[in-house]
């Protein structure tokens, strides 16, 4: 049997172990898809039945978590913690608090999280963990007493050593408060390392905001400075208007781009004389607004309610920063057609795989989330770096630092890709490069 058909039989035997969860499906076939020739090369991890291994979660925990609202109401909620992979370190992965939040989706984020991870080549497995619970229009109290309960059966499962979750959609400075604070009430410890992105009043590090909207940026930086580009002058649109998207934006500016356009999920704005940060900072992020409010305070953009950013602002490059499955065949089209020449993944998954087809067919470069949006996980590390020596940088020195693993990132995609007689397809090198990685490890641990 060919290592192709070998692995066919294996994603058929995944999506039977877990049905109905297509996103998790979509993300083990698009590795799968890449890593034939690394088997053709590596008969040993074949052998050791390393790719099953690794498509099977070391734990998946699954937890009620009941709270009460403003009013006194009783609400019923469900929380998640996937341990995928410890082979590099302890599990390591955001927590996702979203409406749409089931199995399906952890499974997928923890399972790109463990390649991403093993990208950095620091000391980190793979994990996610997340809860279907809607914090849209919840007051701070009711967030508090839904993250005090969720941590009060979290708290068991996870420590500095055994696995360190973080932000994701949902989840920000506020929320790793309020988990930080019940963690260290049961446990009793003053444990830094147990969460990342924490204040930095109380453990937390340098550039972990920026991290990932600021390293994706960086990539897109490193891909274009390979083609002999920049981003300066180019026209450029995110999605999303949270936390990544908001650094993106930050950073795109700050290296001469302007970014006409981003979005959250009741529509998209268009300011094609470049986004202003601290309006968007304000609505989006001190405010808890809409971002139709952008243009109550910038006259001449234009919202769009219900819109869709890819096909209506054409620009060169794109940074999706929302959320998974984003951009379909139909936006890619649109966006080939408007010119875009560079496409960078800040989110988790947001390019459909016939896009991804789409785009590579059309000669766009592009950059998996696996690669791309791996500073803020590097940027935990490097918190987690710190809490254990109790020491804290500057940051400028933290920037660097994040930098300087991003060039990383796209250096060693890029060798790979090119190992693999695939030039400029950082698909395959991201994927070949982070699968090795883990497998190694996985080999040397034995049968486990
Ligand atoms: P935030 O919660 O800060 O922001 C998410 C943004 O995406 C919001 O603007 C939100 O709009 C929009 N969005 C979320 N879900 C949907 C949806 N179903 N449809 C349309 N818009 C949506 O999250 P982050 O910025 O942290 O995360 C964004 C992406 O980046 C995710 O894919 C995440 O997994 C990934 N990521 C995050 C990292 C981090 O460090 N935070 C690290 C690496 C990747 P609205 O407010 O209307 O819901
Ligand atoms: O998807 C991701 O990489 C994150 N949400 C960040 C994970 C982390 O542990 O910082």
């Amino acid at each position: 049997m060919s290592t192709r058909d070998k692995l066919e039989t294996i994603f058929h035997a995944v999506m039977q172990r877990n049905p109905g969860e297509l996103e998790f499906h979509q993300a083990v076939r698009e590795v799968l898809d890449s890593v034939a020739p690394a088997l053709d090369k590596h008969p040993e991890f074949a052998e050791a039945k390393i790719i099953e291994r690794i498509c099977e979660p070391e734990r998946q925990i699954i937890f009620r978590v009941p709270w009460e609202d403003d009013r006194g109401e009783v609400h019923i909620n469900r929380g998640f913690r996937v341990e995928f992979n410890s082979a590099l370190g302890p599990y390591k992965g955001g927590l996702r608090f979203h409406p749409s939040v089931y199995l399906g989706i952890v499974k997928f984020l923890g399972f790109e999280q463990l390649f991403k991870n093993a990208l950095t080549g620091m000391p980190i497995g793979g994990g996610k963990g997340g809860s279907d619970f809607d914090p849209k229009g919840r007051s701070d109290r009711e967030v508090m007493r839904f993250c005090q309960s969720f941590m009060t059966e979290l708290y068991r499962h996870i420590g500095e050593y055994t696995d360190v979750p973080a932000g994701d959609i949902g989840v920000g400075g506020r929320e790793i408060g309020y988990l930080f604070g019940q963690y260290k009430r049961i446990t009793n410890r003053y444990e830094s390392g147990v969460l990342t992105g924490k204040g930095l009043s109380y453990g937390g590090a340098q550039v972990r905001r920026e991290a990932t909207g600021y390293g994706a940026v960086f990539f897109a930086e490193e891909m274009l400075r390979t083609a002999g580009d920049s981003i300066d002058g180019k026209r450029v649109v995110v999605s999303g208007s949270g936390n990544v998207a908001i650094y993106a934006i930050e950073k795109v500016h700050q290296l001469g781009g302007t970014v006409v356009a981003c979005s959250d999920s009741s529509g998209y704005v268009h300011d094609d004389k470049g986004i202003d940060l601290e309006v968007l900072k304000q609505v989006k992020e001190s405010r808890r607004q809409r971002i139709g409010q952008y243009v109550e305070h910038r006259p001449h953009a234009t919202f769009a309610p219900g819109g869709n950013l890819w096909r209506n602002v054409p620009c060169a490059v794109a940074i999706p920063s929302a959320t998974q499955n984003e951009i379909d065949a139909g936006d890619a089209a649109a966006l080939i057609a408007g010119g875009c020449t560079t496409v960078v993944e800040g989110a988790n998954m947001p390019t459909t795989p016939e896009a991804v087809r789409l785009f590579a067919e059309a000669g766009v470069r592009f950059a998996p989330g696996k690669a791309a949006n791996a500073g803020g996980v590097a940027a935990s590390a490097l918190e987690m770096q710190q809490n254990a020596s109790r020491d804290s940088w500057t940051f400028e020195y933290s920037e660097q630092r994040l930098q300087a693993v991003m060039r990383e990132i796209h250096a060693r995609c890029h060798a790979t890709a090119e190992e693999y007689g695939m030039p400029g397809n950082y698909v395959a090198g991201a994927n070949i490069d982070g699968f090795r990685r883990v497998a190694e490890a996985m080999l040397a641990q034995g049968l486990i």
